[in-house]
């Protein structure tokens, strides 16, 4: 069975391959290719792996997972936190041809529901130390609306047939890998979104793959490398950009940290020695104040390069962070979509500190659109359009989102608003989607309006970004009550409703009416501005 998604066309997809981007390789070979070597992969607390014994973990679960019936093109819902089963499952699945979703660690009933809903998964993979596993009852619920759940199994669950590390400790015997054609879905990535329900981004193994190496290559990883997964390490960032995967492919180490607070990891990266790590801006900003607070700053001396990406950077903070870091900066600009621009290493320092980098790929086809989707002269500010060898062509089974989010040549509207340079180099000035960026953490505003609306005291809701010095963004909910009701209390009722905590409103305000455009839509610009106009009196 292979999954339905929107393929590339013909010609490009030919000319992908004629110029090796695509090289018809499944992502596994990311670790087999290094599957004789005993240098060490992956760092989690005392767990050390390496290459050889995080493959053979892999080709356990995996042997294990065919013996309990899963099969190619089968679907899986994954929900594991910064831990090295987080790698050995998602290797271990393609395999087997078997395409995760990863949840962030931070997802909760409502956005779990919402991806099983699309995928319809055949196993369930989760940690029995996340609220929503400590018992059955999700997982009964789970398995009530998906027919096809055969097989659910734990992290930190020891005994039993659902426990995990029991699957892998198996032998393989006479295991072979059958993964997915490399032109079909490996996995899907999450979307930040912009609607009522997340959308899912099939990525193929070729266009996966290629986004890696491309990064490897403009980020230098080697042998030597040895990166500090931070952040989730589902997303797409510490992933592939070149993340955990690129870090794999050089043959370098990963080390594991549970978050990327200054306390978890100034520890680790002296311990480890650590020479690069990704982050976002609040973080960068956090571990700044935990190095004033510091007076011995030697816990970083290892550090080479900072990656920053997910939010917007004030130039201020990118130009302080060589000295205080003594350094690299590179800013990322990234999507799970695809396209991913990175500031190259010897471009000079004011590129560095006041653009988010250039496309992977001289085959990145990148211009910038008028709300009419015309093309802008050179310079202007506008709506990024893109396709190329790794950004995606279709959310999975959207159409109607698809006929907006993509012109008649396949060009995808991520829904930023950017410059481009004479050189190429993309700079970030806003965006036009529906969506807060909340330091990296993406909240599509129509979510959560529809989940308020269902609130009995409550007539209508808009959510706007409000500014914030840490965050970048925080969200500040707009609402027109029958009733007065308590910020607490509609905080409790969203928990209720089993919404990730991040996308809880920092705010609500009450109002008579909500203002309206031209064409009677909710005018979020108007209620931007007085959130702007209230924080500065
Ligand atoms: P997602 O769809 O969740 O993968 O989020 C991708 C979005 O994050 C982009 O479309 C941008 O809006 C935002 N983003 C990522 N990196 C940066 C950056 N370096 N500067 C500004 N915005 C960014
Ligand atoms: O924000 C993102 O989604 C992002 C940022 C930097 C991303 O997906 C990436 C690099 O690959």
């Amino acid at each position: 069975m292979k999954i339905p998604f929107t393929r590339w066309p013909e010609d490009l997809a030919a000319r992908y391959r004629a110029l090796g981007y695509w090289q018809d390789l499944p992502l596994t070979d990311i670790l087999t290719r290094h599957a004789d070597s005993d240098r060490i992969a992956l760092i989690d607390g005392d767990q050390q792996l390496n290459y050889r014994q995080l493959n053979q973990a892999a080709d356990r679960l995996a042997a294990s997972l065919l013996r309990r019936g899963l099969a190619v093109g089968d679907t899986a819902l994954v929900q594991l936190g910064n831990q090295a089963e987080f790698y050995i499952v998602f290797f271990a699945l393609l395999k087997i041809g078997v395409a995760p979703v990863n949840a962030l660690f931070s997802h909760q009933r409502h956005e779990l529901t919402g991806y099983a809903r699309q995928i319809s998964p055949c196993v369930l993979i989760a940690d029995r130390q996340h609220r929503l596993f400590t018992d059955d009852v999700f997982v009964d619920e789970l398995k009530q609306s998906c027919p096809r759940l055969s097989v659910c199994l734990f992290h930190h669950q020891e005994q039993g047939d659902s426990s995990l590390s029991q699957m892998t400790a198996f032998p393989a015997d006479g295991f072979s890998p059958s993964p997915s054609a490399a032109d079909e879905v490996a996995f899907f990535q999450l979307s930040g979104g912009s609607t009522g329900t997340p959308k899912l981004i099939p990525r193929t193994h070729n266009d996966y793959y290629y986004s890696i190496r491309g990064s490897v290559d403009i980020c230098r990883f080697d042998r030597d490398t040895r990166f500090l997964c931070a952040l989730p390490a589902a997303h797409n960032y510490p992933l592939s950009s070149p993340g955990a995967l690129g870090v794999f492919y050089a043959a370098g180490q990963v080390v594991l940290a549970s978050d990327p607070s200054a306390t978890t990891c100034f520890g680790l990266i002296e311990q480890h020695q650590v020479n690069v790590t990704a982050l976002v801006p609040p973080a960068v900003s956090l571990w700044i104040q935990a190095l004033q607070d510091q007076s011995d700053r030697r816990s970083l001396a290892s550090l080479r390069l900072l990656q920053v990406g997910g939010a917007r950077l004030s130039p201020t903070l990118a130009a302080s962070i060589p000295a205080v870091f003594g350094c690299q900066l590179q800013q990322v600009f990234g999507m799970a979509e695809g396209l991913v621009n990175y500031t190259r290493l010897d471009d000079d320092e004011q590129r560095i500190f006041t653009t988010q980098g250039r496309p992977i790929c001289a085959d990145d086809e990148v211009w910038v659109a008028d709300a009419e989707g015309n093309p802008l002269p050179s310079g202007s500010i506008g709506r990024l359009m893109t396709r190329g060898p790794y950004t995606f062509r279709g959310y999975f089974q959207s159409p109607d989102h698809n006929a907006q989010a993509f012109d008649a040549k396949g060009f995808y509207c991520s829904g930023d608003l950017v410059s481009i340079d004479p050189q190429g180099y993309i700079t970030v000035h806003g965006r036009e989607k529906d969506q807060i960026n909340r330091g990296g953490e993406k909240i599509a505003a129509e979510e959560i309006e529809n989940l308020l609306l269902t609130h009995p005291a409550i007539i209508d809701a808009a959510l706007v970004a409000m500014e914030d010095d840490l965050m970048g963004e925080k969200s500040c909910a707009f609402i027109i009550t029958r009733e007065t009701v308590r910020p607490v209390e509609l905080r409790r009722f969203l928990r209720a409703e089993g919404v990730a905590e991040f996308k809880l409103p920092d705010r609500f305000e009450a109002l008579p009416s909500l203002p309206l455009t031209a064409v009677g839509k909710v005018d979020k610009k108007q209620l931007r501005l007085r959130l702007r106009q209230k924080n500065a009196s």
